[in-house]
């Protein structure tokens, strides 16, 4: 089996990081260790949440981690909350990673042309360090804007979107996945620049009048759950994109529907018996 370390925060309430991630990639099939960096009551888009910070922790977690000679296939970073806990990703992709494994980072820092509360303006410069050490990243188009150091805007062509994606590729990344990309008015997906082929694709599906919280999450931890079970790039992308879109059709016919994230958890049936039709035979 297949195992992973994802070191992002726990919003104890929300539906993102932690709380999405272990439960998506173990259903995958894949052991998910996992390094929290924060504990939050909720994530930053409620009011008046408690954060305490794990970042003095993490030292420690990873000495005993090489003691036990502990090597992950995958190491997935999503939300970091400073300067320090990027180096220590940073030392977990030099250091406690197998043979062959990927690198995968979600600089989950902003959406809607905004960082997220409580970053420091030149965190993007920092974020945009690890991407290049990173073998797959998946910004949203704010994250893209600020990691290649363009300004937010919404209507950026096909062209400029992915003269971006080969800036940030550039520097070392293999495979930058720009989500929420559309080319039709009715569609939503990923569009990504694949550095070694010096290609792009493009993976989209139905694209709903809604837009609900921490679907990044559910994204990204999909892609990683993929990747760990053998499928491309490209096919753990339209995996995603296409389980995001279930997830959000789930929360859309909900009444009991909540803001801050979508039903997840009521479609991982779905995934797990469409990841065993999609997945290579071994
Ligand atoms: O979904 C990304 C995320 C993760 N963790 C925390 C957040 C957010 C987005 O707002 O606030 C704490």
């Amino acid at each position: 089996m297949k195992r992973i370390a994802t070191v992002q925060d726990i919003s104890c309430v929300g539906r993102c990081s932690l709380t999405v991630a272990l439960p998506i990639i173990s259903a995958m099939g894949v052991e998910t260790a996992v390094l929290p960096t924060a504990v939050l009551s909720t994530h930053t888009a409620f009011n008046d949440f408690t954060f305490r910070d794990l970042t003095r922790d993490i030292p420690d977690i990873l000495a005993h981690w090489r003691r036990e000679g502990f090597l992950f296939d995958a190491i997935y970073s999503g939300y970091l909350g400073s300067l320090q806990q990027i180096l220590l990703v940073q030392e977990l992709f030099d250091s406690l990673t197998a043979e062959g494994a990927v690198r995968f980072t979600d600089p989950a820092m902003a959406d809607d042309g905004e960082l997220y509360k409580g970053f420091a303006a030149d965190f993007p410069k920092h974020m945009a360090s690890l991407c290049a050490h990173a073998d797959v990243i998946v910004p949203n188009l704010t994250e893209l804007c600020l990691l290649s150091g363009m300004p937010y805007r919404e209507d950026y062509g096909q062209d400029d979107l992915r003269a971006m994606l080969v800036k940030l590729a550039e520097r070392g990344t293999k495979y930058v996945c720009l989500t929420g990309a559309s080319d039709a008015p009715d569609n939503l997906g990923a569009l990504c620049y694949d550095r070694e082929k010096d290609s792009f694709y493009s993976c989209y599906n139905e694209r709903l009048p809604v837009r609900y919280h921490g679907t990044g999450d559910i994204f990204a931890s999909t892609t990683v759950g993929g990747l760990m079970n053998g499928l491309s790039v490209q096919e753990a992308l339209k995996l995603a994109v296409d389980y995001t879109l279930e997830c959000l059709r789930d929360t859309m016919a909900d009444p009991l529907k909540r803001w801050y994230g979508v039903n997840f958890e009521a479609r991982i049936g779905w995934l797990t018996e469409e990841l065993a039709k999609r997945r290579p035979a071994l």
